[in-house]
């Protein structure tokens, strides 16, 4: 009989209907099984188990027979196998988050179901047998000690953190008096600067809460709505209430009904309701730690790019949402959000050697900056990212203690970006008891096949082993965790995300983590970042586009005499321009784009290419991967004659010029293309929409989930340079027959943008998950505080000790790269 995957019982187990897919065709299955064993290969991944089954399978109708069949479907949820004979273990996804493990012996297809640890122990022999064998090889296991924390349970719902705990904590609130507790004790817990809010001990009982807030909205009813709470403040005041209720009459007694209604039968609509009206957040601290983090001249230099964007632009959304809300609550409060970051002595023309900078756009908003202390002293040079693990503890120290000083309170909320910022806000956050979150960029595991199991090799470059581990205790230790996509959490049907890769994994010889993160842990929250709305609008604006800059852009695109600033140059300039622009690394695949287009008669014939990357001078770089992308951009300009066609632009720091040359790639009919091998979110993809630019971007991470393919935009293959080209060359082509094709397009990136990635949508979940997982904490505060002792020796015993491997360089002047 054929069973089609159509038949199967969804509740089955892969290892319940794999012996049955074996059966079907048992000749084939043993011929591949014994292939898959033979190959040599001995981590596989799905493409290996195809490629080598089309070998084992000549006959194509009884292949495609067998791959349409259960087998087949289970080889689609295959992420990988491990191969020791006479054994094949296979790691099955078949839905984002779900995993399943199965030993299948090659000599009689017997099938097992096998748990992480067998798998994981599996895998490793591949890597190294005596580690595998050792039966106390370190083993982490988060999930062993995190036994009350709720869990979603729909790939679906993964990214509604902040909704599912809003709804839990209503259920639980019950409605009896000592059910709504919580709730009491936390509203006691709000103040500022020691002054309480809200309420005070008089109403230290729900009872008496509740009759007060009767009486008090009786008292609020007898003002006109418009009455300044300064009014009636001392009245309330007698019965218990303190400020933060709302700003006139009408609003306080909005606000009193809203709580009395909780307190009487709570749910999560008029719990969301009432937290989004309590004054919980004051002071932000967002860490962005490595990098050159500035306003001006520091984009495109290596580590620098998106994140910095993305902090200056959030923090100009956060405060304007701030100022709006403590003018509601009826508070005279300043917001005060501070980015600390490193200050860097040998600044290169930044002001990164500056401790203390106003963010423009902003009222109160500051970069703070805390150099890294060594024994020898201040740390004077940039270093990588993958090098910065022994100077985070120290830093953190010192950044506490400066910003206690600013503040003269603690914070409301940390908020850490990247890996280091992350480790560092864990670090104060854990030791001041204030809510946390976290939001990764990147997490740089996904970015690097077997980055996990091969770490040794890529240690001495990378440090993986300080990464992951800090990765992990960040994820663990923070209170919530943002994302920019579902696919960074939970990935997509094919391909797992990169939280969720961080489940279960193995560095062979340095530990074997067992549960590292759970991506249905209500913790996670999508809420995707926007391009400042008044810097990247459409390029048919036509009233605010920044003509200042056109002579300078015609001259960065168009002049024929090489410079500091670009090389190449474009011989026919009423052709449409193919437009890219990204820092100068390995996996940005700047290099990759210009090769298709190199390749490519038609396309060449089209358009013109132009690139804003990096820059030409290899002595000038001192960044590994950036070296080597330069040398390969000189090497392909020679080998596919480029020069006439394209135009290679040093990397540009002033956005506002920057929003203008997108918009005069539009002016062109042109394209923006994204060729990165992966990029975690891209914000050029969405400044490019912003400006109405068609955008042509990689399928491999957020892009994906940004545009949606053939609609807003399109996607292309980054491993497929021939596909990816023709899409382009294609849709070139279709705009010479159809006049209205681009315009199309172009509104429908738009229209998508409007909806889903603006920074006021951003802002408004921000400020819900700061309060929600503020009162989720006080509620869960056991299981922290069990965790958080595990997560302690985890850093100590562990994480320290691999910073040790990392070496501290010595200090030296750098050649100069900005001369600004
Ligand atoms: N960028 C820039 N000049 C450059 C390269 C990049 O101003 O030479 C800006 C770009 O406009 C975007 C950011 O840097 O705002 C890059 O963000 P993205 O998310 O695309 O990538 P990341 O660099 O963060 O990986
Ligand atoms: C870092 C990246 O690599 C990008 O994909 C993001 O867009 C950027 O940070 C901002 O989050």
């Amino acid at each position: 009989s054929s069973a089609s995957p159509s038949m199967l019982q969804r509740s089955d187990s892969i290892a319940d209907k794999m012996p049955d897919a074996l059966k079907q065709s048992r000749y084939h299955m043993k011929r591949c099984f014994a292939s898959f064993v033979s190959g040599g290969k001995k981590l596989m991944k799905r493409e290996n188990l195809m490629n080598e089954l089309e070998k084992c399978i000549e006959d194509s109708r009884e292949r495609k027979k067998i791959l349409e069949g259960l087998f087949g479907y289970i080889l689609t949820c295959t992420q990988e196998a491990a191969v020791v004979p006479p054994f094949v273990a296979l790691a099955a996804r078949p839905n984002p988050g779900f995993w399943e493990y199965v030993k299948v012996n090659c000599g009689d297809l017997t099938v097992d179901e096998i748990t992480a640890t067998d798998y994981l122990r599996l895998k490793e022999s591949v890597f190294d047998e005596s580690w595998a064998k050792d039966e106390n090889a370190l083993e982490i296991d988060f999930g062993a000690i995190d036994f009350t924390t709720p869990r979603l349970n729909l790939s679906s719902s993964i990214g509604n953190g902040a909704d599912y705990i809003s709804k839990f904590i209503s259920s639980k609130l019950g409605g009896q008096s000592h059910e709504l507790e919580p709730l009491l004790n936390y509203l006691l817990s709000l103040n500022h600067h020691g002054e309480n809010l809200m309420i005070n001990d008089d109403l230290n009982t729900v009872a008496k809460l509740q009759r007060s807030l009767m009486l008090a909205v009786n008292v609020a009813s007898t003002y006109p709505k418009h009455t300044p709470y300064e009014t009636f403040a001392q009245r309330l005041k007698e019965m218990g209430f303190e400020k933060g209720w709302g700003n006139t009459s009408e609003r306080v007694k909005e606000t009193m009904v809203m709580l009395s209604e909780v307190l009487e039968a709570p749910d999560n609509v008029k719990l969301d309701l009432l937290f989004s009206r309590l004054p919980t957040v004051f002071n932000v601290v967002i860490f962005s730690v490595h990098g050159y983090f500035g306003q001006q001249d520091v984009l495109g230099l290596p580590d620098t790019g998106g994140q910095v964007v993305y902090i200056l632009d959030q923090v100009r959304a956060l405060e304007e949402e701030l100022l709006i809300r403590i003018n509601q609550q009826g508070l005279a409060y300043k917001p005060q959000i501070l980015v600390v970051t490193r200050l860097i002595p040998e600044a290169r023309g930044t002001k990164c050697d500056q401790e203390l900078e106003a963010i423009e756009g902003t009222k109160h908003s500051h970069i703070l900056r805390v150099p890294f202390v060594t024994e020898k002293g201040i740390l004077r040079q940039w270093v990588s990212r993958f090098d910065i693990y022994p100077y985070l503890e120290r830093f953190t120290q010192d950044a506490t203690s400066r910003i206690l000083q600013r503040f003269e309170c603690k914070p409301d909320l940390i908020i850490g970006n990247y890996t280091d910022g992350n480790l560092v806000a864990s670090l104060m956050a854990t030791k001041l008891g204030v809510t946390q979150g976290t939001i990764a960029h990147a997490l740089e595991k996904t970015k690097y096949e077997d980055s996990d199991a091969k770490w040794k090799e890529l240690d001495p470059k990378y440090h993986f082993s300080c990464q992951f581990t800090a990765d992990l205790i960040a994820m663990n230790v923070t209170d919530f965790i943002i994302t920019s996509t579902y696919q960074e959490i939970a990935g997509s049907k094919e391909r797992p995300g990169q939280y969720e890769s961080h489940t279960a994994f193995t560095m062979p010889g340095l530990c074997r983590v067992i549960s590292g993160i759970d991506v249905f842990d209500p913790k996670f929250n999508i809420a995707a970042p926007g391009a400042d709305q008044s810097v990247y609008f459409p390029y048919t604006e036509k009233q605010k586009r920044l003509t200042k800059f056109h002579p300078s852009i015609q001259e960065l695109l168009y002049n024929e005499k090489d410079n500091e600033e670009h090389m190449g140059y474009l011989a026919e300039r009423e052709k449409p321009i193919i437009f890219s622009m990204a820092r100068l690394d390995t996996v940005k695949n700047i290099t990759g784009l210009v090769e298709w287009y190199g390749k490519d008669k038609r396309l060449r014939e089209m358009a013109n290419l132009v690139v804003v990357a990096g820059f030409f001078d290899m002595s000038k770089s001192n960044d590994r991967e950036e070296k080597a992308e330069i040398k390969k951009m000189h090497d392909l300009i020679e080998k596919y004659k480029l020069k006439g066609q394209f135009r290679w632009v040093a990397a540009q720091t002033d956005r506002y010029r920057n929003s203008e040359l997108y918009r005069c790639i539009a002016d062109t009919k042109g394209v923006f293309v994204q060729p990165a091998l992966y990029e975690a979110f891209g914000l050029t993809v969405i400044e490019a929409m912003n400006c109405g630019l068609p955008t042509f971007a990689t399928n491999q991470g957020g892009p994906a989930e940004i545009i949606v393919d053939g609609v807003s935009g399109f996607h292309i293959d980054p491993n497929n340079g021939d596909e990816s080209v023709a899409r382009i060359g294609d849709f070139f082509s279709k705009c010479r027959t159809d006049g209205s094709y681009w315009d199309d397009i172009s509104k429908a990136g738009l229209k998508r943008i409007y909806e889903c990635y603006t920074w006021k949508i951003y802002a408004e979940k921000l400020l819900k998950m700061g309060s929600i997982y503020g009162f989720w904490r006080q509620v869960n505060e056991d299981q922290k505080k069990a965790k958080q002792r595990y997560i302690e020796m985890f850093y100590n015993l562990q994480f320290k000790q691999l910073t040790k491997k990392v070496t501290i360089p010595e200090d030296k002047p750098l050649p100069m790269r900005l001369a600004s």
